[in-house]
């Protein structure tokens, strides 16, 4: 039986999250990829926004930072930069990251700074009540979109890659055991790292679009594909699939790294010159 309560601050509880939301799976998925990397509690830093999710690091015994709407890359920037020996570990939602903190994320990925970033993708606004997400599929209803929205909504691993992101996964709070090893290497990996999790918000997304809690999760389990499976089907067997799994990695200069060699040369400058 794995010790959760090891990892967490017990006199926060009872938590805020509803019944059946992802977010509880999530963090347990996250507690274990920890456990398995064999990180000390004090060689990490958590850092949250705002959001539902973003209060996890309120439960869990690290150094934890819970800031501002959208603002928790801006924070992480600056711990992993002043402490580069932490682990700094994001916890954002889809509103947080790419809504109100679209451009610090597409920043990041950029820089590809040493972060591991968990996007909690529920589809919507959770905390304050189920407004329109850039990630709430076209057609579902939200509170701001009552006849359902009409905006597309856009893919946020597309985005990191694009941005420049060096570890790029999509795993889903259904596929639990999966998503463990896909925290596990955005941990391991050295540079921005992103997993985006697909999850549900059965209140404020499932009760206004008909849908209920085993069904979100029924939805998760039926229109993915792992991304090695995805490599023997056909375009028409893939249409309308999310990919989950690592969809893309690769070796760049890290921020922090190249930062202090920036310093470094800075001062032997300064040093000759004196
Ligand atoms: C500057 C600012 N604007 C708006 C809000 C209100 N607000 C709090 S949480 C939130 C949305 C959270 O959605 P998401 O990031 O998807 O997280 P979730 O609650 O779904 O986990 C908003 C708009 C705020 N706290 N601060």
């Amino acid at each position: 039986m794995f010790d959760y309560e090891k990892y967490l601050r017990l006199e926060m509880f009872p938590h805020i999250w509803c019944p059946g939301c992802g977010d509880g799976i999530v963090m347990k998925s996250l507690l274990r990829a920890i456990d398995r990397v064999g990180l000390q509690k004090d060689e990490i830093c958590m850092v949250s926004g705002i959001g539902c999710s973003s209060r996890l690091t309120g439960y869990v015994d690290f150094n934890t930072l819970h800031t501002t709407h959208g603002r928790p890359l801006a924070f992480a920037t600056g711990v992993k930069l002043a402490k580069p020996s932490l682990n700094v570990i994001v916890i954002t939602g889809d509103g947080d990251a790419l809504a109100i903190g679209g451009n610090h994320f597409i920043h990041a990925c950029r820089r590809n700074i040493d972060l591991t970033v968990l996007l909690f993708n529920n589809a919507t606004y959770g905390m304050t009540g189920g407004q329109l997400a850039p990630t709430t599929p076209t057609g579902k209803v939200a509170s701001t979109a009552r006849q359902g929205s009409i905006d597309p909504p856009f893919d946020a691993c597309k985005l990191a890659i694009a941005a420049g992101a060096t570890y790029v996964a999509r795993g889903t709070s259904y596929h639990s055991q999966q998503l463990d090893r896909l925290i596990e290497g955005g941990i391991k990996h050295k540079g921005f790292a992103l997993i985006e999790i697909l999850e549900n918000c059965n209140t404020y997304y499932g009760r206004p679009n008909k849908v209920s809690l085993l069904e979100l999760l029924q939805w998760e389990k039926d229109n993915t594909v792992n991304v090695k499976a995805a490599e023997r089907m056909t375009p028409e067997q893939l249409q309308g699939k999310i990919i989950t799994g690592v969809l893309h990695q690769a070796d760049r200069p890290e921020y922090v790294a190249m930062y202090e060699e920036h310093i470094a040369r800075a001062q032997a400058k300064a040093r000759a010159a004196a």
